[in-house]
């Protein structure tokens, strides 16, 4: 039996991943978390009671507790999903981003070279690495040109993990990972602030309550977005090959977000037909009929935002044998009915 530790499982890509090796591997799984003093472990809850999963006490930006963990556990592979993970506020918080999602990394591959040389280590790269892009769709040549402090931090991980890889021998690589979400993604995030949204309008709408607008920022940003739990398959497969390799992961289709409003709207009964975007720029809203169901809050904008992000996975799709299976109009639709569902218990 291997043990493999994994950081960040109290978040999305982090639980999946602990739910993905506990039903394909036979391997032993410690789910490194942080001591935090409010409840945060609803998306392991179901773990309690798994004979192969315990968790251990990490937070990476201390350098002492990750030697400790790494020298005592000697694990034979470490899949980094910990980090600041909302390129939204790396502007207000610079130096805790690039703590924890760049010096955090090295104190690992430091850990890892000392002791544990023959450990398969994997760190959570992101398009948001790619930034300010200058063609599409994006490969693995593309230039890292990042436009947020977060994705400075990503890029300056990358060129860590490949430093250790060449330098020592490591097998150490950072996939380049777009836009993935699901039932477990954060409410700060677009998509899951969208569908948490639209779930309360139905909710409202259907009680007779007065209906208070969902406030999003930039409307015309692209993103190309995959379900999480397709993306840690692709993950392990790249943690397995013969030859350390960093691949892309991403579904090969972009849409806006106002085209993320409109699908989830969709999926409630309110279909595109009988609603309408009214207005320009920062006055767009959406209707339905006299009810106004999305309006834009300038305060939601980035100081640099990323506009368009469109991954072309050709190669983790050949080499690795990695497919998708769930499409754009799927994760809404999950996400929706999940929202909706539990929506009278807000
Ligand atoms: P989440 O925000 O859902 O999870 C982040 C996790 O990191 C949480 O478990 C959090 O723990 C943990 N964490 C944060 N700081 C520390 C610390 N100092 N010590 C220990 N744990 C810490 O992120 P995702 O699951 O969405 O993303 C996982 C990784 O993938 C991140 O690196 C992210 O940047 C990257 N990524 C994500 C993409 C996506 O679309 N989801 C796309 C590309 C990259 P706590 O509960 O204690 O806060
Ligand atoms: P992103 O995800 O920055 O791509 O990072 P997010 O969902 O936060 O933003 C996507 C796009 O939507 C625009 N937007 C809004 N975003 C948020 N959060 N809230 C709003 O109200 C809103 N209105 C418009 C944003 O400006 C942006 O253009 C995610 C994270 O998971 C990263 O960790 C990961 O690396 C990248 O995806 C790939």
């Amino acid at each position: 039996m291997k043990k493999i530790i994994v950081t960040g499982v109290t978040g999305q890509d982090g639980s999946h991943m602990v739910d993905y090796l506990l039903k394909n591997t036979d391997h032993e799984v410690l789910g490194a978390v942080r001591r935090v003093s409010s409840g945060n472990q609803q998306n392991i809850r179901h773990l309690k009671d798994e004979k192969r999963f315990s968790l251990l006490d990490l937070d990476i930006t201390d350098s002492q507790n990750t030697e400790g963990v790494i020298s005592e556990h000697k694990p034979d592979y470490f899949i980094n999903f910990a980090a600041n993970s909302f390129v939204g506020n790396s502007w207000d918080m610079p130096v805790s981003h690039m703590e924890t999602n760049c010096m955090a990394v090295l104190h690992q591959l430091e850990a890892l070279r000392r002791h544990a040389p023959k450990c398969r280590y994997y760190n959570a790269g992101s398009s948001e690495e790619f930034g300010d892009v200058v063609f599409h769709p994006q490969t693995e040549e593309h230039p890292l040109r990042p436009r947020s402090v977060y994705g400075a931090s990503k890029c300056s991980a990358r060129h860590l993990v490949k430093s250790y890889r060449d330098s020592y021998d490591l097998y150490a690589i950072q996939g380049w990972l777009f836009n993935h979400e699901g039932v477990r993604r954060g409410e700060e995030f677009v998509t899951r602030k969208i569908t948490k949204g639209v779930a309360r309008i139905l909710r409202d709408f259907e009680t007779g309550k007065v209906i208070t607008p969902l406030e999003l920022g930039n409307l015309d940003a692209k993103r190309d977005w995959s379900d999480a739990e397709d993306f840690v398959d692709g993950v392990w497969k790249m943690l397995n090959q013969s030859c350390p390799k960093d691949y892309i992961l991403s579904s090969n289709e972009t849409h806006t977000i106002r085209r993320f409003v409109e699908e989830a709207f969709n999926f409630t009964g309110f279909h595109r037909s009988i609603c309408r975007w009214e207005g320009e720029g920062l006055n767009e809203k959406y209707f339905h009929g006299k009810d106004c169901f999305v309006v834009v809050n300038p305060d939601l904008y980035r100081p640099a935002d990323v506009e368009l992000l469109l991954g072309d996975s050709t190669k983790a799709r050949e080499e690795l044998g990695w497919e998708p299976r769930s499409n754009f109009f799927q994760l809404i639709k999950k996400m929706v009915d999940r929202d909706v569902a539990s929506a009278i218990y807000w």
